[in-house]
């Protein structure tokens, strides 16, 4: 959306945006589950590119729910207009860099055909390519099921159900306890438990917001100085600096504060195995306090990667949910779901018997949503050619071959580490820049350097190799898709210091880009 306004609002450029919804809102279109909400504070995951638009609205809870960030979507795009210059209900399914013209060709579902000099994709990392295992005999199941991912829109009623929830990634985490509330009864399968900390979240009193409000150029000033692109509170220095009462103090104040600042009680909790193990053992003895059974608490507990390894997981009411008489924690990660029978899930030989399964399953995460659109750049080689050992970029922005295509929020970008609105609005003022630099050179063609890329991709790849990042069996490094390349995707430098490896590209005449000479006099670039 913000591509959209910036582009053709800002810079005067015929725009078109391809939409699969029938509605803006994107992840938070599609993942409408009992629960969902954004574990990034409100006040920070929302557009800071409008002062206007920022002063307006108002966040009514710490940490937002998604009926509430969809509604504020449809607001950004009813109050910019957008909707005109968007197709919805439709879906890129090839797209074909043409060298004779250095345009992209754009196959739709519905047969629609577009043409393009510069393609764009902001298809997000996760929510375009929801993954249901391949478990057998589903098809057999008499019962309903469901992914979080694409939750139906008229809701679902569990009362009195018997439902199995299959996933305790943040998805499952959000939607146990809400479920739990509703149905008869209900199974937890777990195959690696994650490590969730409280989101404490709460309702903005008045004054709280109008006073957050006031002090927002300040709070965007600082967030943009920050690895994540939303402010929280620093840590005090690494473990090791810290005597184990003060590391404790440390984690303890950030577990009653609630959200994902846990992670940053220590400088070094991403990158030194002493220090992530004291916060993660903080969050095993808490487990076993709210968890009365401790033989579920001992199953709750993650114990095989670091915390961090694997998306830090925010809750509300999670783990004492187990302490509820209708829920059930089966442990698969030694026994996996052998089939599912007409009458439920069997796992070591029982069949746990249920009425509806909802899989929280996760994502074909990063690559996937961009594989989808079957690009095709020059020679007419597949984007899934060229990544077939991982995904290859230069700054998670473009990618060698892949003329005139700029990817927001792509492998090899900070992204998923970082607050997504705000890497959002920094790949599309960055990408905005490029064009416009490229509309005054009068150049129809840009594309990577292979060396560029080569070098960008070490340097990410090496980055991450310094931290614990690398140790979790997670979708970070593809783990969770069978035969996917095991290659750690976003890049660890953070939202800042990217930022300013970008700008400083840019500064130096996009370095690492190589683009043609001057247009024909009266042709139109940037179109
Ligand atoms: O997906 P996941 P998610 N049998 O991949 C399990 C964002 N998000 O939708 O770990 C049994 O994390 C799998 O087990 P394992 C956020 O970035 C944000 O929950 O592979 N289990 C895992 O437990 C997040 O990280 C918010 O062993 C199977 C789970 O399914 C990302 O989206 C909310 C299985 C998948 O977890 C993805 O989260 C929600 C099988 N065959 C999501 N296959 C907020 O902002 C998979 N699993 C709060």
């Amino acid at each position: 959306m913000y591509a959209l306004r910036k582009l053709r609002d800002e810079l005067g450029m015929d725009v078109h945006v391809v939409e699969r919804g029938e509605d803006v809102g994107g992840t938070w279109y599609w993942n409408r589950y009992p629960g969902a909400r954004c574990d990034a504070e409100s006040i920070f995951y929302s557009y800071s590119f409008d002062a206007d638009l920022q002063q307006e609205w108002t966040w009514t809870e710490r940490f937002a729910t998604q009926p509430e960030i969809l509604d504020y979507c449809r607001h950004v795009a009813d109050r910019f207009d957008l909707r005109r210059d968007i197709t919805f209900g439709d879906s890129v399914v090839g797209a074909v860099f043409d060298e004779s013209d250095d345009r992209w060709t754009v196959r739709l579902e519905s047969g629609g055909v577009r043409r393009a000099r510069f393609l764009v994709t902001a298809v997000g990392c996760l929510a375009a390519s929801p993954r249901v295992p391949d478990v057998p005999g589903l098809d057999d199941f008499a019962g309903a099921t469901y992914h979080t991912g694409r939750w139906p829109h008229e809701g679902v009623d569990f009362t009195g159900l018997r439902v199995a929830v299959i996933g305790t990634g943040s998805s499952g985490i959000q939607v146990i306890p809400e479920i739990a509330k509703q149905a008869a009864a209900l199974t937890v399968f777990q195959r690696t438990p994650s490590y969730s900390v409280p989101a404490r979240n709460r309702v903005f009193a008045e004054d709280e917001i109008a006073r957050l409000k006031r002090e927002y150029p300040a709070l965007r000033a600082e967030a943009r100085q920050t690895g994540g692109g939303s402010v929280l509170p620093l840590p005090p220095g690494k473990a090791g600096d810290l005597s184990p009462e003060q590391q404790r103090a440390e984690l303890r104040k950030r577990w009653e504060l609630g959200g994902p600042g846990y992670m940053f009680a220590f400088a070094d909790s991403m990158v030194d195995e002493k220090a992530n193990a004291v916060a993660a053992d903080f969050v095993r003895e808490q487990i076993r306090e709210i968890v009365r059974d401790q033989d579920v608490a001992r199953l709750l507990c993650p114990t095989t990667y670091p915390i961090g390894a694997k998306r830090i997981c925010v809750d509300t009411d999670y783990y004492a949910t187990y302490n509820r008489d209708n829920v059930t924690l089966v442990d698969v990660s030694g026994s996996p779901i052998e089939r599912v029978t007409p009458k439920g899930l069997e796992v070591g030989g029982h069949v746990h018997e249920v009425d509806a399964i909802v899989f929280a399953t996760g994502y074909d995460a990063m690559t996937g949503p961009l594989l989808q659109l079957g690009l095709r750049g020059v020679g007419g080689r597949t984007l899934a050619e060229k990544w077939a050992a991982g995904p290859r970029t230069y700054l998670g922005l473009a990618t060698a071959d892949f003329p005139n295509l700029f990817m927001i929020t792509a492998p090899g970008s900070p992204s998923v580490l970082t607050n997504m609105v705000a890497s959002a609005e920094q790949h599309v003022d960055w990408i905005a820049a490029h064009l416009e630099a490229l509309r005054a050179a009068g150049a129809t063609r840009v594309e990577a350097e292979v060396e560029a890329e080569d070098a960008w991709v070490e340097q990410v790849n090496t980055a991450a190799s310094f931290t614990l990042f690398p140790q979790g069996n997670s979708w970070y490094i593809g783990a969770n898709v069978p035969g996917k390349p095991r290659v750690f995707m976003p890049y660890v430098g953070g939202y800042a210091l990217y930022g300013q490896q970008i700008d400083e590209v840019a500064r130096d005449g996009y370095r690492g880009f190589r683009r043609n000479a001057v247009l024909e006099k009266g042709e139109r670039p940037g179109g």
